[in-house]
């Protein structure tokens, strides 16, 4: 197939591209690159050292003799440049990784928000608009995100997308309908990626355009199969107080003696994935689109849930890194369960990579090979999710004053 990975300089698209040109598609990225800008803006780097996408791809092509095409497009803002792309080189399928994806970033400061839902929600209105446009009957997979359903459980399962629901009529007869599960964003990142949702239902319902939402756990890890074939098509790893998420927050803060973040009590539960399972998905969802006129498919892609003081004592546990209990930057539940359904990507073949602690100490490994890039200054979490909480988050866990800086 011709793939069109929009986002693939990013964590999940760079080995997502890999992954499936090793299969044998003919794959092209679209990426403006604002992530690289992004870095440049917050002053970090990623713990692993980058080379250039331009690099990157040629060194894929003198390791394997495959290549793979890099358009320097911003699909949020090149509306015609998108559209004349589609035109030309009409791909069988387009994964979407286009977007802002950092919760602390989308909630720095009124500006962050606006960015956000500006670059979000064009970039995927955008790419359906013009798909319609050109009459480009592609399969289109989205990266979206646990975090559409909101965490709090009502003592049920999560279930893939849908909602089964029954309503009483005037006549007083009960209909059966299916409904996308209630939205409960808890930043502004996550609110984009519930009205994604509804442009998805949209463009399917109207234009019948098969489209496959995939909602993600946080992706942890580094390293895939193809990532480890060089030195140089290493994938990019953030740890910093906006981009690093938090199993891989906690795995560089044990590797460089850090106490590891927790906010609050570290009660939230949150769905996970490894990288290598990540790029797994998304080639079964490929190999599985959805007909015209069918409604849009949605998978749950995640395999394990933990709790995030769970995951800290494991860290320790392995590492003997001590725990830090901070104020929580965030106005989220201080304590939620989650169960979630996952069946479809289990019955299409995926084999879950769980986290067992070979895996975690590999991932402290890569952190410990790189840890002269880790700028310390540069872990806290600052970004406040209201006013109210900006004035508490005034120290690091090694008890240094912060400046917040936006
Ligand atoms: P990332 O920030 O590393 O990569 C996103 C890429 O998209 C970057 O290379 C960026 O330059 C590019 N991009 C952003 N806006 C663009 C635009 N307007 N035009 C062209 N390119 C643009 O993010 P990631 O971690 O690889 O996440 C990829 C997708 O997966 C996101 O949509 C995210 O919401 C979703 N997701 C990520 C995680 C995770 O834990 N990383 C979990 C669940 C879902
Ligand atoms: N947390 C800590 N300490 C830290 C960092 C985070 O306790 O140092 C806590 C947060 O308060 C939160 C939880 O860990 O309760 C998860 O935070 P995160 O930054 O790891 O994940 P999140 O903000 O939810 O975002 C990430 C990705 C996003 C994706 C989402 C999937 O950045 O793109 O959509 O995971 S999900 O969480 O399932 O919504």
């Amino acid at each position: 197939m011709k793939i069109a990975v929009l986002g693939g300089d990013g964590f999940v698209g760079w080995p997502t591209s890999l992954h499936l040109s090793n299969l044998g598609h003919e794959v092209h990225i679209i990426d403006n690159l604002s992530r690289r800008w992004i870095d440049t803006e917050l002053g970090v780097q990623s713990l692993t050292p980058m080379d250039s996408i331009q690099e990157r791809t040629r060194i894929w092509h003198l390791e394997t003799g495959r290549r793979i095409h890099f358009h320097l497009i911003d699909i949020a803002r090149d509306y015609d440049l998108l559209k004349a792309w589609l035109q030309e080189h009409r791909p069988d399928a387009i994964v979407h990784f286009a977007e802002q994806r950092a919760a602390p970033y989308s909630m720095k400061s009124d500006r962050h928000k606006n960015y956000t839902v500006n670059n979000n929600v064009s970039a995927t209105h955008n790419l359906l608009n013009a798909m319609v446009e050109t009459g480009v009957d592609a399969h289109l997979v989205h990266l979206g995100t646990m975090g559409v359903y909101g965490y709090s459980s009502v003592g049920a399962a999560i279930p893939e997308g849908y909602l089964p629901v029954g309503i009483e009529t005037l006549a007083g007869r009960r209909v059966d309908q299916e409904i996308l599960y209630p939205a409960n964003p808890g930043s502004v990142y996550h609110m984009t990626k519930c009205l994604d949702q509804l442009l998805f239902q949209f463009y399917a319902k109207n234009d019948g355009v098969r489209i496959t939402d995939l909602h993600q756990g946080i992706v942890w890890g580094t390293h895939t199969r193809e990532t480890r074939m060089h030195d140089q098509l290493v994938n990019r790893f953030d740890y910093d107080g906006d981009y690093g998420t938090v199993l891989n927050r906690f795995l560089i803060q044990a590797a460089i003696g850090y106490p590891l973040t927790v906010h609050g009590t570290g009660g939230q539960t949150r769905a996970f994935i490894h990288i290598q399972d990540s790029v797994r998905c998304v080639e079964l969802a490929l190999a599985s689109a959805p007909k015209a006129g069918e409604r849009v498919k949605i998978f749950n892609q995640m395999t394990e849930t933990h709790r995030v003081r769970d995951l800290a004592e494991l860290v320790s546990e392995i590492t003997g890194a001590q725990v830090a209990y901070l104020p929580n930057p965030r106005k989220e539940a201080p304590e939620n369960d989650l169960v979630v359904r996952n069946e479809q990507f289990l019955d299409l073949g995926l084999k879950p990579t769980t986290l067992a602690e070979g895996l975690l100490s590999e991932v402290v490994d890569v952190a410990k090979k790189f840890t002269y890039r880790v700028d310390r200054s540069r872990i806290p979490a600052l970004s406040a999710w209201t006013r109210d909480i900006a004035p508490t988050l005034d120290a690091d866990p090694e008890g240094r004053r912060l400046k917040r800086v936006s």
